[in-house]
């Protein structure tokens, strides 16, 4: 379910509560286990953030770049990612852990599907904030072509059910400057991980 323009109003706080995150846990290009690191800078609040490194990629309490708990998830965050689910059927949601993601210019995100948390009947709720992207959406098996979706400024979708898995991408992000973020694109993905 696409809310469309449902974070709008909220951009310029998310914006500084994604400050105070980063003033705490500081955005960094993570490696794959592949050995080539991520053009989407990362982030995370929450009791648990997602990580890559040669070992792999999954969930842990612990920030790896400084060796302390991820930054709690600010009651802005977690309040808009609940009413938003609850609003697609998701009654229940509580998210543990939020993925934030920075994008510039030329970054992008290939096809792939979040499968690290531990119970698909939850789903992910993703908020974009800044830069507009086209997002690409997959279908169940990697070979499907992806549908081409813009995701706006202040764009709240939430994914659940049988699109809970489906493989999914963001194409790299076109030149601009946005009034609030500057040449940058926020995404948070908000997640029952454990
Ligand atoms: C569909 N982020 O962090 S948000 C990710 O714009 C990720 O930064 C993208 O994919 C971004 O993993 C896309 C939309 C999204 C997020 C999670 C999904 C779509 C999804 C999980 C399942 C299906
Ligand atoms: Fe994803």
């Amino acid at each position: 379910m696409v809310l469309r323009g449902r974070a709008h109003d909220l951009a310029s706080e998310l914006v500084a509560d994604i400050a105070g995150i980063a003033a705490a846990a500081p955005f960094h290009h993570q490696i794959t286990p592949g050995g080539k690191p991520m053009s989407a800078a990362m982030t995370n609040c929450g009791a648990l953030g997602w990580i890559t490194d040669a070992r792999g990629y999954r969930y842990a309490g612990t920030d790896p770049q400084t060796g302390r708990s991820w930054p709690p998830m600010p009651t802005l965050f977690e309040g808009l990612a609940r009413d938003a689910a609850a609003e697609a059927g998701f009654p229940d949601f509580r998210p543990d852990a939020c993925l934030v993601n920075r994008y510039v210019p030329g970054a992008r995100m290939s096809l792939h599907q979040d499968r690290d948390e531990a119970d698909f009947t939850q789903p992910i709720v993703s908020v974009s904030i800044g830069l507009p992207a086209i997002f690409l959406w997959g279908g169940q098996a990697r070979a499907d072509r992806p549908r081409r979706v813009p995701l706006l400024h202040g764009d709240v979708v939430v994914w659940g059910g049988p699109d809970r898995l489906v493989f999914h991408g963001v194409h790299p992000l076109g030149e601009g400057t946005h009034p609030l973020t500057g040449a940058v694109r926020y995404n948070l993905t908000f997640r029952r991980a454990g």
